[in-house]
């Protein structure tokens, strides 16, 4: 592995990387140190290689997706003024505040009846008086409503708020959600669990041994959940290593994470963008690849590693695919959270440009549900014009119309309406 010597394998640019490419060769469990060479090491490629080695142990060429469809409940949130990263949350009396009644978060959802939708993505702020029946209604709703459709729904951080609101325990919260039909939960809120750095950007939110107990309550009760990790703020790379290695800690004991998500952090509209003076300026794509690639590599324990594309491009997803990762964000319909934080990507993906995305990269496309239980692949899939952008087998993709109220802090939200794949 040290170097071009026989001339089939080119081994590590970055000496610090060959000890590290020897434990990976033998699936050896890395340490510490070898996280941090990683995330100091700017042998991309190499990271990349290993890393899509880890990924094809695992997952072979098989690239998942979920046809999937995000709502947001409430942007009301009462760490606003606290959580100094966030471009979404807003006080209640706010230009831009809102809070969906059930009958118009079931009218969004409907969206669904004519798309092959599989899970609804559920997440908001920490409303001050939403109460946990709201939620409950609102998943046996859904339920009714979508059979088959699974409900990933609530953060840690909005579960431990509700059982503060309502004197609960979590574990009680958990099973109430569990019983109106919530499958899994997704893997927001743990933003990076360094004291430090979770002082600075997210200061009143819950620490990083509570979001990992939530997680641990969940995976107890059966709950499978997603975790995450935001990157490209103020954390050090031995923020990253550490956060990394206490997600793989609850790993080992419990075996309930099913996918990892690293989320590069957006500074548009948001007073940590102003304090660093990153306002326009996202995160890099070399970065975005290579937290990919340390994830999937230091993550030994989670079968998946998700990229997803609203925050990093499709583009930038798409080259993650051979940096280590087996699933790409889905369609999503609706994307508020880092169009907010001034993401330039598309608001969703229709069907068939997530299958030619997967496709485009060489790779084996598979349809999921929320729990990794494939329900179709394209072996025989023909893209109706070949080159151009097929259409899917159910026709026009999404038929929606959102209007979202204006945007706070100056700035509107762009308006999706009715849009046919097949132009
Ligand atoms: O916890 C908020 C992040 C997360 C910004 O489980 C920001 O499948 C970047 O939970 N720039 C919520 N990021 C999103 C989330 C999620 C997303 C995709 C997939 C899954 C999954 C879960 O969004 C928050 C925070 O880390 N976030 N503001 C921002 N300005």
């Amino acid at each position: 592995m040290d170097g071009p010597s026989d001339g089939r394998t080119v081994g590590p640019r970055d000496p610090a990387l060959v000890p590290i490419a020897q434990k990976v060769e033998r699936a050896e469990r890395l340490t510490r140190d070898d996280g941090l060479a990683l995330f100091q090491s700017n042998d991309l490629l190499t990271l990349g290689r290993l890393a899509d080695l880890a990924n094809r142990r695992l997952n072979g060429d098989r690239v998942y997706f979920a046809a999937n469809q995000h709502i947001n409940p409430t942007n009301v949130c009462v760490l606003r003024n606290t959580c100094v990263f966030c471009s979404f949350a807003r006080m209640p009396q706010e230009a831009g505040a809102y809070t969906r009644s059930l009958e118009e978060i079931f009218a969004e959802a409907d969206a669904a009846r004519d798309n092959p939708t599989r899970e609804f993505h559920i997440v908001g702020g920490l409303h001050p008086k939403l109460r946990l029946a709201y939620y409950l209604d609102m998943f046996r709703g859904l339920k009714a409503r979508h059979p088959g459709v699974h409900i990933k729904a609530l953060t840690a951080v909005e579960i431990a708020h509700l059982a503060r609101l309502e004197r609960m325990s979590v574990r009680d919260v958990l099973i109430a959600l569990r019983d109106a039909g919530v499958t899994s939960l997704p893997g927001g809120g743990a933003e990076v669990f360094s004291p430090a750095a979770r002082a600075t950007i997210a200061d009143k939110k819950l620490s990083g041994e509570e979001w990992l107990a939530v997680h641990r309550e969940a995976h107890r009760l059966g709950i499978p959940s997603n975790c995450t990790m935001l990157y490209g703020h103020v954390e050090t790379m031995t923020d990253r290593v550490d956060h990394l290695l206490a997600l793989r800690a609850l790993q080992d004991e419990t075996g309930g994470f099913l996918t990892y998500i690293p989320l590069a952090y957006h500074p548009d509209h948001n007073e940590l963008g102003e304090v660093l003076g990153r306002t326009g300026t996202a995160t890099s794509g070399f970065d975005d690849l290579k937290n990919i690639a340390v994830g999937r590599l230091v993550l030994d324990n989670i079968p998946h590693v998700k990229t997803h594309w609203p925050m990093v491009t499709p583009f930038i997803s798409q080259v993650a695919l051979t940096f280590g990762c087996d699933d790409l964000e889905g369609t999503v319909v609706f994307e508020r959270v880092y169009h907010e934080a001034g993401a330039a990507t598309p608001m969703w993906l229709g069907y068939d440009q997530v299958v030619s995305l997967i496709r485009g990269a060489g790779k084996q496309p598979a349809e999921r549900d929320s729990l990794y239980q494939t329900v179709r692949t394209f072996e025989d899939w023909v893209p109706a014009v070949p080159g151009v952008r097929p259409r899917g087998p159910e026709g026009p993709t999404f038929q929606i119309s959102h209007r979202l109220q204006a945007g706070a802090r100056g700035r509107r939200l762009p308006v999706l309406s009715a849009v046919d794949a097949s132009e």
